[in-house]
């Protein structure tokens, strides 16, 4: 149900995803029906016509206390034998290296600079010394081997469909959250952390073209954590190709790297 409020998902864990929602949703849905007549039959049951003098001998029965333990049990059943269980298939196992595309994805204010490792798939090292905002605001080292083929660019994320992506994220300065909604994906960017996160892109931006027949759609990036002034404008965008044209997308970045632009 609620993803019809969604944006159109396009990732493989999507469906599940929408699943929990709508399972959670419910479940708050019936807690809100059965408090509230709860409620309802306590105010018309302790009415002051039909109590005109209050009564201080209190609960007679532990009936309160079986259903509170009881629903607590249940809640605590439902933490470690399901929401516990889950996450830690979702973060326990991430896709192999070689079978996915790394990306790292570095927040700061304000825009979010995408790191892929090029040719070699290995990242460049990074100096402090060589941070420089207007040219390179990550500081790799293009004199390291490993980085001198690496490809950055800024709010822009391009991954091929059907792989893996397995982004590792982290912010330059304040804590920054990656949303990618299409993707059904959160994830804070924490200075000092490496934050793994990862999902199979199921469709390309051109086939939701085509689907939605919105000529213009793109997969939107937003931050999902207020970072300051200007936090509006790390909106980003992200494009899934076919997995031939990924390649072609990452043999024309690094043709301008040895051109020098
Ligand atoms: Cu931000």
């Amino acid at each position: 149900v609620i993803a019809r409020f969604l944006p159109p998902a396009a990732s493989e864990h999507a469906g599940r995803f929408d699943l929990m929602m709508d399972a959670v949703h419910w479940m708050m849905l019936a807690l809100f029906v059965g408090w509230t007549a709860f409620f309802l039959y306590a105010v018309l049951r302790f009415r002051a016509g039909r109590n005109p003098v209050a009564d201080h001998r209190g609960a007679r029965t532990n009936a309160a206390l079986w259903i509170a333990g009881f629903v607590a049990l249940l809640e605590l059943g439902l933490l470690a034998g399901m929401s516990i269980p889950l996450w830690a298939e979702r973060v326990d196992h991430l896709p192999d290296e070689s079978e996915a595309t790394v990306v790292r994805v570095v927040a700061q204010q304000f825009a979010w600079n995408v790191w892929y490792p090029g040719a070699d798939g290995v990242f460049g090292s990074q100096r402090l010394d060589l941070v420089d905002d207007a040219d390179n605001p990550l500081g790799i080292d293009r004199n390291d081997p490993n980085g001198a083929d690496d490809i950055t660019t800024i709010n822009q994320l391009y991954l091929p469909k059907g792989r893996p992506a397995l982004l590792y994220l982290t912010s330059r300065d304040v804590i920054h959250s990656l949303s990618l909604p299409h993707m059904r994906i959160k994830q804070d960017a924490i200075p000092g952390v490496s934050t793994p996160v990862w999902f199979v892109p199921t469709r390309s931006t051109e086939e939701m073209r085509a689907a939605t027949g919105n000529e213009s759609f793109r997969f939107e990036i937003g931050c999902a954590q207020l970072c300051g002034n200007s936090h509006y404008s790390m909106r980003g965008f992200l494009t899934v190709y076919e997995p031939e044209e990924f390649e072609e997308w990452l043999a024309e970045e690094a043709s301008y790297l040895e051109e020098g632009f």
